[in-house]
């Protein structure tokens, strides 16, 4: 049998595209939280007010500037308040995911409903009461919760008052959320990822920085490595049996052609991911990176301790998404953003509704690159297909779901089997429908489980089985024979 016994199936979410909730239990807010919608052809803007009063947006590439301070405005809907109501659905959700053999299950802790500004001295108890009930259903149901300490959120009250990570004080906010997560779950919970994407967080919502400017995005960075790195130390010392690691968006990079330009290109390329893996699995900065803040003048300031955190505090285990695969060009700049808009095309694939590529082989590449380099066990935490779900019937018939899914394990499959990579599980993203990270849409669905809710936030919140839920019911009984 090419996969474990105990291999993890399952699938994986984020509190800020499927919790809700947002003002309930005691919630503060969330810098996803200014978070509005967009479209396949529009970018997702974070509304924001300036110093003067004026309102302003930003995209993930646009800097919100000095003073700007998040914003809701009243007559806008923001996909991330209700998301899809995980918040009042768990037991409903989780009776689902049981049905379907679900051996694990992955979301994420939202920060600003255990410490609602960040800087609280002790933790809200409804928030700590509301995910003790969660993970012991999870348990109660065979499930091991993998659980990402953040994905994607910033309390507002951090972003808005000292710049989010910009700030050192953050690492010591976010390390004291970690401790509490590790301390009160620590019966129930012993998989854990630091950072979801930490490659692809560039971003005010993310670090809280107002300019763009490489000092300033890799100073926070630096601090949001720490904060890992202290996490990773906080977790071990509380239970020494946690597994806890690290997680990055990897989608495998083609040279263009054999033109030896090309090829060393795509090996700079890659090393825009490496980079994020270097440091969180080998625990100091790689020398293609030091180089590189020379030539563009960005000195990052670091405290004493701060190398020897870093080497303490290196990952247990490599957590990735994979959704397509690229295409390098020495004479084009890729960006790792999870966004093919701009991306150089590959002849030889289709793509989806979105743009994005369909390339199940990548995820082979992907497994042996991360494998060989580090030598650390795997866990693909995000793969699916996007896509528009017709619903009729109480159901949808989404066989092109199940054939992405179905080529993608194949591939997996052979990693395993073929090339020996060790990988732990494998949670496809959204098993059940929820928002969209990219455009804040509903209509771009991943799930077995469908959720009536639509782009504009309309809808009764009440979940159906699609025929992928069969399907991937019969994957796990079989443990991947059977596809
Ligand atoms: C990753 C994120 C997820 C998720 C996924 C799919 O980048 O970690 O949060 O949403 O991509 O992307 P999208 O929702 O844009 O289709």
């Amino acid at each position: 049998m090419p996969f474990a016994k105990n291999f993890m199936w399952g699938g994986a979410t984020a509190a800020n595209q499927y919790e809700g909730g947002y003002l309930e239990g005691g919630r503060g807010l969330s810098t996803m939280d200014c978070r509005l919608p967009g479209n396949r052809h529009e970018y997702r803007k974070v509304s924001f007010t300036r110093p003067d009063g004026s309102v302003g947006y930003a995209s993930r590439y646009e800097a919100v500037g000095e003073g700007a301070r998040g914003t809701i405005l009243e007559d806008r809907y923001y996909p991330s308040h209700n998301a899809v109501d995980f918040y009042h659905h768990w037991k409903e959700d989780i009776a689902l995911f049981a049905e379907m053999g679900f051996r694990c299950f992955r979301m994420s802790v939202s920060w600003t409903r255990l410490y609602p500004s960040g800087t609280e001295e002790t933790p809200n108890p409804e928030g700590v009461a509301f995910y003790r009930d969660v993970f012991s259903e999870l348990q109660k149901n065979g499930i091991e919760p993998l659980v990402t300490l953040n994905h994607f959120d910033l309390p507002l009250y951090l972003a808005d008052e000292i710049d989010g990570w910009c700030d050192r004080r953050t690492i010591g906010y976010f390390s004291r959320f970690a401790r509490t997560c590790f301390e009160e779950f620590r019966d129930l919970v012993h998989y854990w990822i630091t950072f979801n994407e930490i490659n692809t967080i560039r971003d005010w919502t993310k670090l809280g920085n107002k300019d763009m400017s490489d000092q300033t995005v890799y100073q926070a960075m630096h601090h949001m490595f720490l904060g890992s790195a202290h996490a990773v130390i906080i977790g071990h010392e509380v239970n020494p049996g946690n597994m806890i690691g690290m997680m990055c968006a990897y989608g495998s990079m083609y040279p263009y052609d054999c033109a030896p330009d090309n090829y060393m290109n795509n090996i700079v390329s890659l090393h825009k991911i490496q980079f994020f893996c270097d440091v969180q699995c080998r625990g100091y900065y790689p020398e293609y990176k030091l180089k590189e803040f020379e030539r563009s003048h960005v000195v990052i300031r670091k405290e004493e301790t701060d190398d020897a955190v870093l080497k303490q505090g290196t990952v247990d285990f490599i957590a990735f998404s994979y959704y397509f695969s690229n295409v390098t060009r020495a004479d084009a700049n890729v960006e790792m953003t999870g966004d093919q808009s701009h991306a150089v095309e590959n002849p030889y694939l289709k793509k989806t509704d979105w743009g994005w590529s369909l390339d199940p082989v990548g995820i082979r590449v992907a497994c042996n690159e991360l494998y060989d380099r580090y030598q650390k066990p795997l866990w693909i935490v995000e793969n699916g297909l996007g896509a528009e779900d017709v619903f009729e019937d109480g159901t949808v018939h989404d066989a092109y779901r199940i054939d992405y899914l179905r080529e993608h394990i194949r591939e997996l499959k052979k990693a395993v089997e073929t090339d020996g990579v060790n990988v732990l599980g494998y949670t496809p993203w959204g098993c059940i429908d929820l928002i969209s990270a990219g455009t804040g849409e509903m209509s771009k669905r991943y799930g077995f489980i469908y959720v009536d809710l639509d782009d504009e936030g309309k809808g009764t919140f009440r979940r159906f089985r699609k025929d992928s839920f069969y399907w991937y019911q019969k994957v796990i009984e079989s443990n991947g024979e059977e596809l």
